[in-house]
């Protein structure tokens, strides 16, 4: 396989060609090798290239192969976790006294590990701003900042940054663009494309696709940060292990039907939400009303299953809400074929102190939905249902 085909194609194929030749076995699917060492005949000669698992595997592999080509990227590398995919880039890229921007609205996870272990530990220094105002960014790079890192859409909020004009900023500086594209997948959005130089993936999510595997991936073109990310993967050890490996290649070859779902879903969801009488906002970037819909249709093939609303009520109301939907789980996590639903001051963002949620708009009020690929009626009916649970 060239990986000159379509995503639906590669996203199948490569990595998992089949071995053909004498005392190959021909499988279509890439077997599962769990064996934590490799045996080798002559004492320089690691067979097949392979040694110990932490180092390389033929299953983890064939997964990297095709994370790669998802993000028409060279190289692809899997961890984990998506934090620990984070972490590896911060350990490889940053040193104590280096200044990060990043945008102000990220997973909560993210902004624990920054806040919490490469600022008070590694005296990195971080700047956080509404990066939907590129002027902002600008604003923000001093002598020492090294790194941009960015999620577009931003968990929860849903906010867009302009990405291609953000890297060409960063290019003249020599900084170097990180973008987190767990939201979109690579099937809606391909930052390197926009100029980005590094996209990361909570595997965990969308490439996946159905919550029984967590991990993360690092996807670049850029071979001497890759050497570097790749050293560190071994060095580090937080990888993919070999089933985790093959859960997320399986996942990886339904992702272009699932998306189309998620996407279909999520509109028709929007729409119901925004003129439903108990609900106060709809953030989801396929509305046309939307103030980032243009940015999105530019740099996005597709809108993504993720949104949130703010609901005309308080945390009593949100609970009482939450707590009386029957097909829609009220659990963390996204981007899996079955709809979750979250409060993330409570709960995704509950690591965040409440004046940081209230600055960037974390209100109790806000709930985050992930819109699975069910039958949409049967979503909306749902919906409509625990939205009755108050006044
Ligand atoms: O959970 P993990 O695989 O370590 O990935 C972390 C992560 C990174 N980036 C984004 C955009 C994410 O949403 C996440 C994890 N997020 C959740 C668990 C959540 O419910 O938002």
């Amino acid at each position: 396989m060239t990986g000159k085909n379509n995503i639906e194609t590669n996203a199948i194929h490569v990595g998992e060609e089949p071995n053909l030749k004498e005392g190959g076995s021909g499988d279509v699917v890439i077997p599962i090798h769990l064996s934590s060492t490799f045996a080798r005949k002559e004492i320089n000669k690691p067979t097949g290239g392979y040694e110990y698992s932490r180092s390389g595997n033929p299953t983890r592999d064939a997964l990297e192969k095709k994370l790669a080509i998802l993000e028409d990227a060279k190289f692809g590398l899997a961890f984990a976790s998506g934090l620990a995919a984070e972490s590896v880039i911060a350990l490889t890229l940053l040193k104590s006294g280096d200044h990060v921007i990043a945008f102000d609205d990220l997973y909560g996870g993210t902004k624990r590990l920054f806040n919490h272990i490469f600022n008070k530990n590694f005296k990195i220094d971080f700047s956080y701003v509404d990066a939907r105002n590129t002027e902002n960014i600008k604003h923000a790079i001093k002598d020492n900042t090294k790194l941009i890192w960015l999620e577009s859409p931003t968990n929860p909020l849903m906010k867009l940054c302009d990405i291609k004009t953000i890297s060409e900023i960063a290019k003249n500086k020599n900084i170097i663009v990180v973008v987190d594209n767990t939201f979109m997948s690579s099937y809606f959005q391909k930052p390197l494309n926009l100029g980005a130089d590094i996209v990361i993936h909570s595997t965990t999510k969308y490439l996946n696709g159905h919550s029984d595997s967590i991990g993360g991936a690092i996807m670049l073109s850029n071979e001497e940060i890759y050497k570097k990310l790749k050293f560190n993967q071994n060095a580090i050890g937080a990888i993919l292990s070999p089933f985790d490996s093959f859960l997320v290649s399986r996942g990886i070859k339904t992702l272009a039907l699932r998306m189309e779902r998620h996407n279909e879903n999520a509109i028709k969801i929007a729409e119901f939400l925004k003129v439903h009488p108990k609900i106060r906002k709809v953030n989801y970037p396929g509305l046309k009303e939307y103030p980032q819909y243009e940015l999105a249709k530019q740099q996005m093939s597709g809108f993504g299953g993720m949104l949130s609303f703010e609901i005309k009520g308080n945390l009593n109301e949100a609970k009482l809400f939450l707590e009386n939907l029957k097909i829609i789980s009220l659990a963390e996590s996204l981007g899996g074929v079955e709809s979750l639903i979250e409060h993330p001051a409570l709960m995704t963002h509950s690591s965040l102190s409440q004046e940081e949620r209230e600055k960037i708009g974390i209100t109790n009020s806000l709930i985050r939905l992930s819109v699975g690929i069910e039958n949409v009626e049967d979503l909306i009916n749902d919906l409509d249902n625990a939205l009755k649970n108050f006044d």
